[in-house]
């Protein structure tokens, strides 16, 4: 007979609600959670594997697998549970400030990290992603996105226990910490990769392994080359094995096969085994890569959704505070689709960031604005990570039809910020470095950090104080939106005291032939000294970041995702409204190197007729006078309805 999804979903719920667990004192509490969880974890991987014989064995070997991994979880993680239950997602509140930064560079390794927790608290920073630490190749790593294990650690930086204790600290201070699931590829040397170089079969089909070329060739015409200038096609040639494999990133991080069960329980267990290391939240990397199907771009298929929503099922069966963040540098539709309570709570807001820098470029905001009126809104209990740059490139991810209903042209407009952030347009600011051009397609990215690519490295150059002055503001600009358009924001450490591009990665042979190092700093003494130093630029931007987070702390209107976007007037100007509880925020941003004036009837419309006050400088705003923005300037004018009552 063949088996259908609800006979099997029957027996399933017969042998597991009958089942008793050996003396386990947590049975109760997760086959509770797996009564709820059952019937869709069946549906999502029924969908993917109940056609195999072997699927009822793998099913019940999976849950068995998760329910030893909730039995070993920390008491300190469970009662960390009890708190963050996940049918309420990420519950904003305005204290939630994330730092991004490598152990290894910030710090010196996990016990060097917890010695600059003060540090953090004084940036008022909540949430901890440390780039990846794992073992990973010695050369060649693709910044640690080449994984050997999931269970080691670099050794560099201290061990996995290291690690837990960093964690235990972490939270003691009132920091999540944020870790890197890297799921849709291993390292060439993880042990799977080297069982299946030795020609074990089983671990040959934990990846995707081609005889023959040919085979590739239906694939590879629809794919889109990620690293061109590394190397052309996503197949990789294996003498030892004979074989290609699938490597759509660099040559030796191999994409698994989550066509095989077996690599989805794996991988299950590595996550359920990395939550229990203390992790609050794990960042998906490459979510749109995990599912591939010839004849396709192999990018945000249904599948890959249907993957993510089964490890979110099995996450609320074993540790049930974990949250995701999802990955995925593509186009704005694509993105919003992994963004969902079952799937990814938290995203990467690759749309804005891509946006303040082409707003800064053009002076003109319009395309920034149509973006947040109609892409910002999200489910609640979801949240976007706002930042203003991360680890990465920065690729021009808007979309072209949003563009093209302001008369812009997608392709060439690309071309010009290109031009722009790498100083080479007329009147640019930027000292940016290219990544991964493409002749093939004049497809380039970008790379720096945000103060060279705002105009401090230029500004500094040229001696010029007025330059300076106005990059040091648009800084504080692009920071201010991203702290106040409502979500997460995420400060790349090292941008709180200006840091500006390392060139030193090129002298390096192990990171020479990746730019993205350039904008990946190490800690600087001198610049942590300045941090206080009111005159120096470290210190007045270190100052600027503090200062946001604390009136992030003070007011409920920055826990609020939604927003209202106001039209400013002029095509430099950002406007938009934040409300909460009787108060309301108008946020103003001048993104020209000219003064401009707010006329006061619009200012008047803007503040609903009501006196405000600057919560940056605490300039008092009038509502029937001009109000005038310097160049880069920012305002967060807060009136507060309930202190007239
Ligand atoms: C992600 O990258 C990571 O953030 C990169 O650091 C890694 O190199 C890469 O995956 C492989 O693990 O689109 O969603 O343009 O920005 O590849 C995958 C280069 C990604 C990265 C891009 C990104």
């Amino acid at each position: 007979m063949k088996r259908t999804l609800a006979c099997f979903l029957e027996q399933c719920q017969e042998r597991w609600t009958a089942r008793r667990m050996p003396d386990s004192t947590f049975w109760p509490d997760f086959s509770t959670r797996l009564e709820v969880e059952l019937p869709r974890l069946i549906e999502l991987l029924w969908s993917l594997y109940g056609e195999r014989p072997d699927f009822a064995f793998q099913f019940e070997e999976l849950i068995a697998e998760t329910f030893t991994a909730f039995c070993s979880r920390p008491a300190r993680l469970r009662e960390y549970d009890r708190k963050h239950p996940p049918e309420s997602g990420l519950q904003l509140d305005g204290r939630q400030v994330g730092a991004v930064a490598y152990a290894g560079r910030f710090a010196k390794g996990f016990k060097g990290l917890a010695d600059r927790i003060p540090y953090l608290k004084e940036l008022g920073i909540s949430y901890l992603h440390l780039m990846p630490f794992f073992l990973a190749p010695e050369k060649e790593n693709d910044g640690g996105y080449a994984v050997s294990s999931y269970r080691e650690t670099d050794p560099a930086l201290g061990s996995m226990t290291d690690l837990e204790n960093l964690s235990a600290q972490l939270a003691q201070a009132g920091m999540a910490l944020v870790v890197d699931f890297i799921f849709n590829h291993t390292s060439n040397e993880h042990e799977w990769a080297l069982k299946a170089k030795d020609g074990q079969p089983r671990f040959q089909d934990f990846y995707y392994l081609f005889a023959d070329q040919a085979e590739t060739v239906a694939y590879q015409a629809h794919l889109r080359d990620i690293f061109p200038e590394h190397r052309k096609g996503s197949f990789t040639w294996d003498a030892g094995m004979a074989r290609w494999v699938w490597t759509s990133f660099n040559s030796f991080q191999w994409d698994l096969n989550y066509r095989n069960p077996e690599v989805f329980r794996a991988m299950a267990a590595e996550m359920t085994g990395l939550a229990n290391r203390g992790v609050s939240v794990l960042r998906l990397d490459a979510v749109a890569f995990i599912w591939k199907q010839a004849g396709t771009s192999c990018e945000n298929l249904p599948q890959a959704h249907t993957i993510i929503r089964a490890f979110q099922s099995l996450a609320r069966l074993a540790c049930p505070g974990l949250l995701f963040k999802s990955e995925a540098i593509v186009h704005p539709d694509d993105i919003a689709k992994y963004i969902d309570l079952r799937e990814c709570q938290l995203s990467y807001n690759p749309l804005l960031m891509a946006e303040l820098w082409e707003a800064a470029a053009t002076k003109d905001v319009r395309l920034l604005a149509a973006s947040l009126a109609k892409r910002h809104h999200l489910p609640s209990g979801c949240a976007w990570v706002n930042y203003v740059r991360c680890h990465d490139d920065i690729g021009w991810t808007f979309a072209d039809e949003d563009a093209a209903e302001l008369g812009i042209k997608g392709a060439d407009h690309r071309s010009f910020l290109n031009e722009f952030y790498l100083g080479r347009f007329p009147g640019s600011f930027s000292r940016g470095v290219s990544f991964q051009y493409n002749p093939l397609n004049g497809d380039r990215r970008i790379c720096g950090t945000a103060a060279s690519l705002a105009g401090l490295e230029r500004a500094l150059e040229e001696g010029s104080a007025t330059m300076l002055e106005t990059a040091l503001r648009r800084l504080q600009l692009l920071y201010g939106i991203v702290y106040s358009v409502g979500g997460l924001p995420l400060l790349y450490l090292g941008d709180e005291v200006a840091a500006l591009n390392d060139y030193g990665y090129l002298q390096d042979p192990a990171h020479a032939a990746d730019s993205r190092w350039v904008h990946r700093p190490r800690w600087s003494e001198s610049l942590y000294k300045q941090r206080l130093d009111a005159n120096s630029v470290a210190g007045r931007m270190f100052q600027c970041l503090r200062r946001y987070a604390q009136l992030r702390r003070s007011y409920k209107l920055f826990a609020v995702q939604s927003l209202a976007v106001l039209d400013g007037g002029n095509k430099a100007i950002l406007a938009y409204h934040k409300q909460a509880e009787g108060q309301l925020l108008t946020v103003l941003g001048n993104f020209s190197e000219e003064p401009v004036i707010i006329p006061a009837v619009r200012l008047a419309d803007f503040l609903g007729g009501a006196q405000g006050a600057n919560l940056l400088d605490g300039r008092i705003v009038l509502p029937h006078e001009d109000l005038a923005l310097e160049p880069c300037e920012l305002l967060w004018i807060l009136v507060d309805f309930t202190a007239s009552e």
